[in-house]
């Protein structure tokens, strides 16, 4: 290892921290400000990874040589329209992006849509164009600030860290750890995030509360004030299970102070997820918590890469399948890069029987659940082998990865990938690694100020509490402190209320409309009488989830979903 070079955290996360090595020992940079010295378990985890060191073709270890010699042969004799190009998020620095810029001039069907934040993400881009976060320091300089359907102090543990001493709110149907260091929790049932936006909208009206030089400037405020009475207070108080009492004393907790909201996935997992955040986006701004005069802003998972030009020539014409719709078994090839698609994409069964009709090239760093069905594996050298920048979607600063590590003999990087691929069909439009490491190093992004605001005027939902019988539950999945989606410290439990009836460590089985599940059940007051909660990485939480996609954005839905419990 070399001295005193930055190493960036290559996992998926809000925080994006950066690591130093010194004297030979890797540390948090106390430098790089979101990180401030600190790593957190995932990360020694991922330090610590089995790093896969071989190659394998139809499970038998064969050098890093041979494999690229069958992929390129199985490249050549096959349609390109006939394979299909799937990336997951395993490694979120920027030179990930790089193969997909092969398999988007070699002609493949690539993915649309997201796993992840991709309804909220459009909710709020239609509010105000683009889904950028304000800079981090502002929401240092908030009193209360609203954590809504965001595991906070989990999932963005050094965010927490910056302002651990501020007074919180928690809307979340979890008892979650933020929640229990609030001044107030509304344990809300799922799904109806939009109903409780549109009750605490009247009550900051009835008390003055709106933000008459914010809303004024954008005529659609008023419409967005009639969608909000065209219910009573009390048909959202059952809808929601918030009382009354404690929408007054969110009032009487944010009257005078200076407030900021953190939202998380928690209130896009559904069909209607864009306008369910565009909703709460749009009572915010009724508040006026986008006007920064008064208030601090609104925090989701910001585009990561706004500002910044692409520094991958991509094909515009492609193909492109929604992501949680992919029929693997529709191609003859198809490459997955740095996802784990058999635990982390939704409706497992249907997964696994695509990837067993079809010839699946893996690359990647670990050999996950997926490699079980992979023909083709080509081991991916680890993020200290590789120079690579990270932009975050948490805050605006970037970590730099360098390079600390010679790469094992079995194993390459994305970049040398895509190179040698460019090499072999004599493509051109690579560019230059280095020039493009300098690229994003040394471009300056200025911060997004937006200056149209288009409230939300018409919502439409489904609402699950209108479909769910009295013998099933509401389905929540959600991050884990010890392990990132499916890697590390998996925990398959399936978590209940003890209310329920059932003991801990019954052996029970899960249905829903789209599959059904074993688990071991764990009691825990945390969970809400009516729901069940599956941490993400569990092995068999998608075997019960949909994958069909939301109503505007291409991406998953994986709370869409009433399941019922028996006793196995
Ligand atoms: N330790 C750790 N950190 C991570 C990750 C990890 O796996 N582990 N994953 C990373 C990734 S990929 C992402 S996208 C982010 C996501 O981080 P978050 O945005 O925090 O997302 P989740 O943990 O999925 O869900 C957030 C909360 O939403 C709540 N929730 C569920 N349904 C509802 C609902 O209907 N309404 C409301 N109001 N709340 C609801 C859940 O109980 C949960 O507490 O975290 C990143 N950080
Ligand atoms: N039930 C349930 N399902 C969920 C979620 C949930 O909360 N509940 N969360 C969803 C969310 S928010 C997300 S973002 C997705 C994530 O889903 P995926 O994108 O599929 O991510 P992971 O499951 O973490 O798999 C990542 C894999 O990347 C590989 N990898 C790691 N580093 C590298 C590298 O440097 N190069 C390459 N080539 N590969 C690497 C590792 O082998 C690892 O197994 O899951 C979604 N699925
Ligand atoms: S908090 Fe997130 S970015 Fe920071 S070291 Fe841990 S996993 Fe990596
Ligand atoms: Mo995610």
């Amino acid at each position: 290892m070399s001295l005193n070079k930055t190493v960036a955290c290559p996992l998926d996360c809000y925080d994006a921290c950066e690591a130093i090595i010194v004297n030979g020992k890797i540390r948090g940079n106390k430098e790089h400000f979101p990180t401030n010295g600190n790593l957190c378990a995932n990360f020694i985890s991922c330090n610590k990874e089995d790093y896969l060191k071989n190659a394998y073709f139809e499970n038998k270890k064969i050098s890093l040589q041979e494999s690229l010699d069958i992929l390129i042969s199985k490249l050549k004799d096959i349609e390109p329209k006939n394979t299909l190009f799937y990336k997951g998020s395993g490694n979120l620095g920027v030179m990930q992006s790089s193969l997909k810029s092969f398999f988007a001039k070699y002609g493949s069907i690539l993915t649309k849509g997201s796993l992840c934040d991709g309804g909220g993400g459009h909710g709020i881009s239609l509010n105000r164009q683009e889904v950028i976060n304000p800079p981090i320091e502002k929401l240092q300089k908030a009193d209360v600030i609203i954590v809504w359907g965001r595991n906070f102090s989990v999932t963005s543990s050094h965010l927490y860290e910056l302002v651990k001493d501020k007074t919180f709110i928690t809307i979340d149907p979890i008892k979650t750890h933020i929640a229990k260091n609030s001044e107030l929790h509304l344990s809300l049932n799922p799904k109806t995030d939009y109903e409780l936006a549109l009750l605490l909208t009247r009550f900051a009206y009835m008390q003055d509360l709106e933000d008459e030089d914010f809303c004024s400037k954008f005529n659609s405020s008023e419409d967005f004030f009639e969608l909000a009475k065209s219910r009573s207070v009390l048909s959202y108080e059952e809808a929601t299970g918030v009382s009354l009492e404690d929408v007054n004393r969110f009032f009487e907790i944010i009257e005078n102070k200076k407030v900021a909201l953190v939202l998380g996935l928690g209130v896009q997992k559904y069909y209607e997820g864009a306008n369910i955040t565009r909703c709460i986006d749009s009572f915010a701004a009724f508040l006026g918590l986008h006007n920064d005069k008064k208030h601090s802003g609104v925090w989701y998972l910001s585009n990561s890469k706004y500002g910044y030009e692409s520094q991958f020539e991509s094909n515009t014409l492609n193909k492109k399948e929604k992501v949680t719709e992919v029929d693997f078994s529709k191609y003859d090839l198809v490459f997955i890069q740095g996802a784990n698609p058999v635990v982390s994409s939704p409706n497992t069964q249907r997964v696994i029987d695509g990837l067993k009709n079809t010839f699946v090239v893996f690359m990647g760093t670990t050999y996950n659940d997926t490699c079980k069905y992979a023909n083709l594996i080509i081991p991916s050298c680890s993020f200290l082998q590789k120079s690579d920048v990270r932009l975050s979607y948490g805050h605006q600063y970037k970590a730099i990865s360098n390079k600390v590590q010679e790469v094992n003999e079995n194993s390459i990087s994305e970049y040398d990938l895509t190179k040698y691929l460019f090499d072999s069909f004599s493509f051109d439009g690579l560019k230059d690694e280095d020039k493009i490491l300098e690229y994003y190093i040394n471009k300056k992004v200025e911060p997004y100020v937006f200056d149209n605001f288009e409230f939300i005027d018409d919502i439409e939902i489904n609402h699950l509490y209108e479909e769910k019988l009295d013998n099933e539950f509401y389905f929540i999945t959600a991050k884990k402190k010890k392990n990132l989606n499916s890697s590390f410290k998996i925990d398959n439990y399936l978590y209940l209320n003890p209310k329920t009836g059932f003991k801990n460590e019954d052996n029970v089985t899960l249905t829903s409309k789209y599959g059904k599940a074993n688990f071991i059940v764990k009691l825990t007051e945390d969970v809400k009488e009516n729901c069940v909660l599956c941490y993400a990485g569990n092995k068999n939480a998608n075997y019960i989830t949909p994958y069909f996609s939301d109503e505007s954005s291409s991406s998953a839905m994986y709370q869409e979903v009433l399941v019922s419990i028996d006793l196995s």
